[in-house]
C-alpha cells in the first residue's frame, strides 16, 4: 500500500486553507468567517462547513488515508477523493442540479469543496425524525436513468466509454463493498454484531444456502458487470433533500458521496434505494407509525417508475439504434428489475448483521430494534430466494411489508 503524506485539515488551519486557493477565497472569505464546524458524519471522511459574514458558504470534504470510522487500523487510499470528484462532474453533467456542486478539487490534499446544502436535510436524518420528502424517491430514480444511459455504451461513443471505466477502475473502495455487502453477512470476518436476541436470525441468514448462493451471484455481477460509471453507495444518507415550508413535496434533491463510483452494475444503486426504503419502513412500523411505513413502502415502486420512464425517454437517443431496439431497452428492464431486487437483499442484510450498520434501526430501542431487525434479515432472505423471478416492484414492497408487520416486537 502507498504511504500518502499530507496534512489533514482542521478547523483551525481550513481558513489558511482557502486563502492559499483563489477558487475558494472567491467564494467564500477566510479572513471573516463566522463558522468553521466539523459536521461529517459518515463512515470515512472529514467534512467541514465554513460562513464568512456576508453568509456565504463553503463545504470542504478531505478524504484521509484510512477508514474514519474504524481509524489507522484500517488504511485506505485518499485517490478515493479524486474518483468521487470525477464522478460529481460527470454525473452533475447528465442529471443536472439532481448531483451536489463540485466546485473545485485538490489532489494533493484530497480535498473536494463543494457547494453548501445547509438548506437540505441529509434524507436519512429527515426519515428517522419522521419527515416525508415526497419526490425525492422519483429523482432518484430518475438521477440513476440518467447515470445508466449517459455512462455507459448506449449513450457514450465507445472509445470514451472505455476511458472512462479505464479511469474510475475503484478496487480499494470496492473491496469494501464485496467484503462488506456480499460476503461477510454470511461469513463472518470479526465484524458482525447484532443483539443477542437477533444471534439467532443473523445464524438462520447464514445458513441459508440460497441466500448465500444468490449472494455469490450478486458479487459475481457487482465485480464484472461494467454497465455504467454508477454511485456505488446510493443509500438515503447519500441525499440531501429540501421542501418548502409546510409543504412534503421536494423542491431540491441533490445526490453527494459518490466515492465508491465505480463502472458496475446499474441495479447495484436500484437495489441500495430499496433496501433504505425498507429500513425507514421498518423503524415506522417499529414506532407503530403503520402511515409512514405504508408511505415508505411506496417508495420502491417510485424510483423504479421514474428510472424505467427515464430510461425509455433517453433511450430514444441510443447510439447503436441498428441493433439496440425497444426490445433490447425492455430486456435490460427486464434484467434490472430482477437485479435490483438482488442487491437489495445484500444490503439489507449487510445493514443489519455487518459494520456500519443503518440509523434507522439502530437508534431504536432494543425491545422494537429486535423485530426490526428479524424482520428486515427474513425480507432480504426471501428477496434473495425469489429475485430472479419476473415480478412488480410493489411485489418488492409488500413482501417486505408482511415480514415487517409480523415480526415486529414492543
Ligand atoms: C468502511 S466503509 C463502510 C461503509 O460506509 C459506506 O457508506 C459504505 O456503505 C461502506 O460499505
Ligand atoms: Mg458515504
Amino acid at each position: 500500500m502507498t504511504t500518502h503524506e499530507y496534512e489533514f485539515l482542521t478547523t483551525e488551519t481550513v481558513a489558511d486553507y482557502v486563502r492559499s486557493r483563489p477558487v475558494l477565497s472567491g467564494r467564500v472569505d477566510p479572513d471573516h468567517l463566522v463558522r468553521v464546524d466539523e459536521i461529517g458524519d459518515g463512515n470515512l471522511n472529514l467534512v467541514f462547513v465554513l460562513e464568512d459574514g456576508r453568509g456565504r458558504r463553503l463545504v470542504l470534504k478531505q478524504a484521509l488515508p484510512y477508514v474514519r470510522m474504524v481509524g489507522a487500523g484500517w488504511p485506505m487510499t485518499p485517490e478515493r477523493a479524486r474518483r468521487e470528484a470525477d464522478s460529481l462532474r460527470t454525473h452533475r453533467a447528465l442529471a443536472g442540479e439532481l448531483v451536489v456542486e463540485t466546485i473545485e478539487y485538490d489532489p494533493q490534499q484530497y480535498v473536494i469543496a463543494m457547494e453548501d446544502l445547509s438548506d437540505h436535510a441529509v434524507w436519512r436524518h429527515a426519515l428517522n425524525r419522521g419527515e416525508r420528502h415526497d419526490g425525492a424517491a422519483a429523482a432518484l430514480g430518475r438521477y440513476v436513468a440518467a447515470v445508466a444511459f449517459g455512462t455507459s455504451v448506449l449513450g457514450m461513443e465507445r472509445d470514451a466509454a472505455a476511458q472512462a471505466l479505464a479511469r474510475s477502475v475503484n478496487p480499494d473502495l470496492c473491496t469494501i463493498t464485496e467484503d462488506l455487502v456480499f460476503t461477510e453477512p454470511s461469513v463472518d470476518a470479526g465484524r458482525n454484531e447484532v443483539l443477542a436476541a437477533n444471534e439467532p436470525d443473523a445464524k438462520a441468514l447464514a445458513a441459508d444456502e440460497t441466500f448465500v448462493a444468490a449472494m455469490g451471484v450478486a458479487k459475481w455481477k457487482f465485480m464484472t458487470q461494467a454497465e455504467a460509471l454508477i454511485h456505488g453507495d446510493l443509500h438515503t444518507g447519500s441525499v440531501f433533500v429540501r421542501a418548502a415550508e409546510s409543504s412534503t413535496e421536494c423542491d431540491s434533491v441533490k445526490v453527494f458521496d459518490s466515492e465508491f463510483a465505480f463502472y458496475g452494475p446499474v441495479a447495484f444503486d436500484l437495489g441500495a434505494t430499496f433496501a433504505n426504503y425498507v429500513f425507514a419502513a421498518a423503524r415506522a412500523y417499529a414506532q407503530g407509525d403503520d402511515d409512514r411505513a405504508e408511505w415508505a413502502l411506496s417508495l420502491p415502486g417510485q424510483t423504479w417508475d421514474a428510472f424505467a420512464a427515464e430510461f425509455r425517454a433517453r433511450f430514444e437517443g441510443v447510439r447503436d439504434g441498428r441493433v439496440w431496439g425497444q426490445a433490447f431497452r425492455e430486456t435490460l428492464l427486464d434484467r434490472w428489475l430482477r437485479e435490483t431486487w438482488l442487491f437489495a437483499a445484500a444490503k439489507m442484510a449487510r445493514r443489519i448483521v455487518g459494520a456500519a450498520k443503518v440509523k434507522d434501526v439502530e437508534t431504536l430501542p432494543e425491545a422494537l430494534r429486535e423485530g426490526a431487525a428479524r424482520g428486515v434479515l427474513l425480507a432480504a432472505r426471501e428477496a434473495a430466494s425469489a429475485w430472479d423471478a419476473p415480478h412488480r416492484p410493489e411485489d418488492f414492497a409488500a413482501l417486505a411489508g408482511a415480514l415487517l408487520r409480523e415480526h415486529r416486537t414492543s
